[in-house]
């Protein structure tokens, strides 16, 4: 199924990009929920963290180095990190994507 973060990785939607490379796109989120929220996603089609195979552990991986990396280049010292799975935990786009969020104190737990 394509998502609009398909069409965002085919360049036919704009983002506000933060880091591209051949595995993964990141990008600012168009509702920040804090100074700073970022989206990191593969660029394979992977729907959720449901999909996940054994050949997509290297990518997973690089996903959250990569996170770390944005996180630290966007000058953050404590991020949460959040990959929310379904929709009763709140995906509304299922096409797997990594939250990036900090700039302010987060509560726990979350809603
Ligand atoms: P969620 O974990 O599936 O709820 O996160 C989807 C995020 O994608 C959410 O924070 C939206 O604000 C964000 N987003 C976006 O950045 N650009 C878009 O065009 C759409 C959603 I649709």
């Amino acid at each position: 199924m394509t998502t609009i973060f398909d069409k965002i990785l085919s360049g036919e939607i704009p983002c506000d990009e933060v880091f591209s490379d051949n595995k993964c796109l990141a990008f600012k989120d168009i509702t920040p929920q804090a100074p700073t929220h970022i989206l990191i996603i593969p660029r394979k089609p992977i729907p959720s963290l449901q999909d996940i195979k054994k050949e997509d552990q290297e990518l997973l991986g690089h996903l959250l180095l990569k996170g770390t990396e944005i996180a630290n280049a966007a000058g953050l010292e404590s991020w949460r990190t959040i990959i929310n799975t379904g929709e009763e935990a709140g995906q509304t786009v299922f096409h797997l994507h990594i939250h990036i969020i900090g700039g302010r104190k987060l509560s726990w737990p979350p809603g």
